[in-house]
């Protein structure tokens, strides 16, 4: 068996962003491989699409050579090997909490919400279909962070998603201020090193992206 360090394949600012953010807490060796959006082309030239066959990001290649994708299974894997980062409860129930929380935000925000949004093939119908949603979907999330600092007792992975999704406000008509609550938590997120440190380079590169597009 072949062991190499880990790689991720990210786009700039994409949900891959919260891969990045739990592999900076958990000060984890990696590799990180960039995915034109548009073109699905990594950095390095290659066809993205010959990696993952559905040319998603985040996708994270194991130190055994495994690719694994779906950013939920992917963040559950990197706070399981790396426990002293404590990015996952270890109880039952915890476990249970954290699950349910990466469902969410995958499938009700992530999915339900944005990914009309961006999606340049989706029509104009299911994407006011998609934003007529933010509003109770946010505001359940909002209701759950009331008082609190996290979405569980503690800084979790599902803390890292949570915050990359919420940055997608910015680009789309849904108004993170109707949420004080959860601008609130983004703004303090923000703030998290390792969150500072993977947003500041992931707009960069976004930058830089965008930049070449422009000239093409
Ligand atoms: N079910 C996947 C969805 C991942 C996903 O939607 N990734 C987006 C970026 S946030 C993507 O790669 N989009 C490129 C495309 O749709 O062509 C997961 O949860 O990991």
């Amino acid at each position: 068996m072949v062991m190499r360090t880990m790689e991720l394949y990210f786009s700039p600012l994409a949900c891959s962003l919260a891969t990045r953010i739990a592999l900076y807490e958990a000060e984890a060796d990696a590799t990180f491989i960039g995915v034109d959006a548009e073109s699905h082309t990594t950095y390095d030239g290659r066809d993205y699409a010959q990696i993952h066959g559905l040319a998603l990001v985040p996708a994270l290649r194991l130190d055994d050579g495994e690719l694994l994708t779906e950013n939920a299974a992917i963040l559950q894997h990197v706070a399981e090997q790396f426990p002293a980062a404590r990015l996952a409860p270890t109880d039952a129930r915890g476990l249970t909490h954290l699950r349910q929380w990466l469902s969410f935000i995958s499938t009700e925000l992530h999915k339900g919400v944005f990914n009309p949004v961006f999606d340049a093939t989706a029509p104009a119908d299911a994407k006011a279909h998609a934003l007529s949603k933010a509003q109770s979907r946010l505001s359940w999330v909002a209701a759950r962070l009331e008082g609190r600092e996290f979405l569980l007792d503690r800084f979790s992975v599902a803390d890292a998603y949570l915050y990359t999704v919420l940055n997608w406000t910015f680009v789309t008509p849904v108004d993170l201020k109707r949420w004080p609550v959860l601008a609130a938590y983004r703004a303090r997120l923000h703030e998290r090193p390792s969150i500072a440190r993977a947003f500041a380079q992931e707009q960069a590169l976004y930058a830089e992206e965008r930049a070449r597009h422009a000239k093409t």
